[in-house]
């Protein structure tokens, strides 16, 4: 497919990076319209962008706006996308029909997976991946994040994924689905406020040259899909255990009680918590997803300076 006849806007930064090969992170949208009050989530989308050049990456967000997917956004662009209300959240299923349909639309990390592939970014930061809910065994509710992780090749930088979630069982669908979940510095899996889930983490990989190298082997190997790397939240914002476990049991208990359910159910669990917390979620939140961007950041500077070997 010719990347000409696709549906994408590129910034003249992000698309003068990727001509010359120099490194460029994906960033995803929902955290910024669904994950994240105004006006914090405008302010941490730009200082997300900011770790990225600090980290010497040329950073795209991802939305979609006016029939296109948008790989980069303007500073203007990026605070209307953050003010707007009734923005779709696109999973998997949704992108094409936001596309033609001309709505706004956020990307979650399935659809910011896909986009960044489309765009020939390798590497994307975000919050937390989406998994298998609790109670999932009658729900059915699992994230197409964990199915776009087996299929599209990005590495995505992540703390882990939220207590919220089923952890266990997020664990095993990722192995099943055949993607590598590197833990980075430690041997334990993270789980997004806290620096250790309990669990330990299948893979565990301390210097980014390893996972960028990791990344082309999979690619040369013939393996699709990505890599999660779950990089724990620097250990001052963390939020202790008999905090954050208390807010996120009566999340859990408001929302079934509430009959949340399909794509509100990841944005009302954060909400409550934010509450619950008295903002304490989000302050950690912004740190992780910034600690993200900076990791990301210097695994897309080792990508950049190992190209791909040409295929046969
Ligand atoms: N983690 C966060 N904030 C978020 C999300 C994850 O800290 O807003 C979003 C991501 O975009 C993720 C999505 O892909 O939630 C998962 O939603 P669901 O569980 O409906 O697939
Ligand atoms: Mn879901």
């Amino acid at each position: 497919m010719n990347q000409r006849d696709l549906p994408l806007a590129f910034t003249a930064e992000v698309a003068e990076a990727l001509a010359g090969g120099r490194p460029v992170v994906a960033l995803e949208s929902t955290i910024i319209t669904h994950g994240m009050p105004w006006p914090r989530n405008a302010e941490t989308a730009r200082a997300v962008e900011a770790e990225v050049r600090d980290g010497g990456a040329v950073p795209a967000t991802i939305a979609v706006m006016d029939g296109a997917v948008r790989v980069g956004l303007a500073p203007d662009e990026l605070d209307r996308l953050a003010r707007e209300t009734g923005v779709m959240k696109l999973s998997s299923a949704d992108l094409a029909a936001c596309l033609v349909t001309g709505r706004t639309g956020a990307t979650t990390v399935a659809a910011t997976m896909i986009c960044a592939h489309l765009a020939g970014i390798e590497v994307f930061a975000t919050g937390g991946i989406g998994g298998v809910h609790r109670g999932a065994e009658t729900s059915f509710d699992i994230s197409a994040d964990l199915r776009e992780l087996a299929r599209s090749p990005v590495t995505v930088v992540a703390a882990g994924a939220k207590a919220i979630l089923d952890l266990p069982k997020t664990l095993e669908v990722l192995e099943t689905l055949g993607v590598p979940v590197i833990a980075f510095g430690q041997s334990a899996f993270p789980a997004f406020w806290s620096r250790d889930s309990g669990l330990a983490a299948p893979l565990r990989m301390d210097d980014p040259a390893e996972i960028a190298a990791a990344h082309r082997m999979r690619a040369r190997l013939g393996l699709g899909g990505g890599q999660l790397v779950a990089n724990p939240i620097p250990a001052e914002a963390e939020i202790p255990a008999s905090i954050i476990g208390p807010a996120i049991e009566s999340a859990l208990a408001e929302a079934q009680a509430a009959g949340i359910a399909a794509k509100q159910v990841t944005p009302f669990l954060l909400g409550r918590v934010l509450d619950l917390t008295k903002g304490r979620s989000l302050a950690a939140n912004i740190a992780l997803v910034r600690a993200n961007a900076r990791l990301a950041a210097r695994i897309s500077v080792e990508l950049a300076r190992h190209r791909p070997v040409d295929p046969l």
